[in-house]
């Protein structure tokens, strides 16, 4: 096979780059391993940016968004007894927008089958070739057993933090950064109504809790536990009790209701050291990963597929290659900038166990509840207005 563009993976960054192009007239091919199915009810990111809801209105996909996500004007922040609304549309005027991935992985595919857009569902084998040249290609073995070959004048690594673009650049690993934390959150889905009307951030001396939701009748919740944790020993009562104590507020209540899904996941932060190695270029979190408190995975993804796809907009079209070059620099200051936020909002609301950092903690949340100049700049980096 031959196309302009072959892009492996089909989570939201590759196919929102899949999307963008197309809609510019340029082709592309999308290999994934996991099944269409797997890939639509992976739970995952809640919460968009202005600039990423922006992204999938101009890509075609933001009606349902708009119809069926709900709009928040801010997050609450908490310490025990204390709870606070940061209302970042008073702030600096912007809103951001709940809406599931699952929900844009769906828009998304729905999309590219209504354009007739290719995906490889269920490869396996999936190998890259001859990056350092103007002929690229990706081989792999489709879903029925045959070997296939796409031959492309650029690879999209849109393939997440494990997939294989990253590894296929020779000397990756100089100039990377990794923080992996000392702690994971059990999250859970559930079909109960939210007990809240924009999400709790939650600071506690047993550990972060957070409420956020899908709908009007269905919660996700997340707790800070162990990274040895095992989820065996948290049962739906023991996942209410510790919620419930976490996030309590006089004249509050946590509604209960059955838990269609649990797991834990550990968290990291990541910044390849290369974004680019010839015509191989990485999106999202193939290049860069962060842990979800701040809420940024997805947006930085959205983000990087603007810069990527204004890049090989600017080749096809124009012959030059100065927008592909100047891709890997651009991104990395949004990356650095939701590093550092992310980094700072898991640090200053997930507990050690250590009174010292508990003080501390405190002191500068309280700071926070007291001073609009940094409710300015956690509503600046949450909204992603940069
Ligand atoms: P993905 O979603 O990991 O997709 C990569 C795709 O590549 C496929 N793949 C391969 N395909 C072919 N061959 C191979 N060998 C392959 N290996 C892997 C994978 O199957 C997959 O389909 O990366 P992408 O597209 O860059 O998107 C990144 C986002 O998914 C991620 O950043 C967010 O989910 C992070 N995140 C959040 N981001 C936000 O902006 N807002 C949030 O509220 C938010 N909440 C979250 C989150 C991530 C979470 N978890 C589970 C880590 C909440 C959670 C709990
Ligand atoms: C979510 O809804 O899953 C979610 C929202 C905000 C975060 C993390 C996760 O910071």
């Amino acid at each position: 096979m031959k196309t302009q563009v072959a892009i492996i993976g089909a989570g939201p960054s590759g196919l929102m780059l899949s999307r963008y192009l197309a809609l510019q007239g340029i082709e592309s091919i999308v290999v994934e391993d996991r099944s269409r199915e797997y890939v639509e009810a992976r739970i995952r990111a809640g919460l968009l940016e202005t600039q990423a809801v922006n992204l999938l209105d101009e890509i075609g996909v933001g009606e349902r968004l708009h119809r069926e996500g709900m709009e928040h004007n801010g997050i609450y922040l908490q310490i025990p007894g204390e709870r606070h609304h940061i209302d970042f549309k008073e702030l600096i005027g912007y809103t951001v927008w709940v809406y599931g991935q699952t929900e844009i992985q769906k828009d998304l595919d729905a999309a590219c089958d209504k354009a007739g857009q290719p995906i490889y569902y269920e490869s396996s084998n999936v190998e890259l070739h001859n990056i350092d040249s103007d002929n690229p290609s990706v081989s792999f073995v489709d879903k029925d057993g045959n070997a296939q070959v796409i031959e492309a004048s650029i690879i999209a690594g849109c393939d997440g933090f494990w997939g294989p673009s990253r590894q296929a650049i020779p000397g990756v690993e100089v100039g990377s950064f990794e923080r992996v934390y000392p702690y994971s959150w059990l999250g859970v889905m559930a079909n109960v109504a939210p007990s809240t009307d924009e999400l709790i951030y939650a600071w506690h001396p047993d550990g972060f809790a957070m409420h956020s939701m899908r709908s009007d009748s269905v919660s996700r919740l997340y707790l800070q536990v162990d990274p040895t944790e095992d989820i065996a020993n948290w049962s739906d009562d023991r996942i209410w009790e510790a919620l419930a104590k976490r996030m309590a507020l006089t004249g509050w209540e946590l509604k209960e209701g059955p838990i269609t899904e649990k797991n834990i996941l550990a968290m990291r932060s990541f910044v390849s050291g290369k974004l680019q190695h010839g015509r191989l270029f990485l999106v999202g979190d193939a290049g860069h990963t962060v842990p979800p408190t701040g809420a940024k995975g997805l947006n930085a993804a959205a983000n990087d597929v603007r810069f990527l796809g204004e890049g090989i907009v600017e080749f096809f079209k124009q012959g030059s290659e100065s927008g592909l070059n100047a891709y890997s620099d651009r991104a990395k200051e949004t990356i650095w900038r939701v590093t550092h936020f992310s980094w700072w909002m898991t640090t200053m609301l997930h507990t050690s166990g250590n009174e010292f950092d508990n003080q501390l903690q405190l002191s500068q949340l309280k700071h926070l509840f007291k001073n609009k100049a940094l409710q300015t700049n956690l509503a600046q980096n949450y909204v992603g207005i940069r």
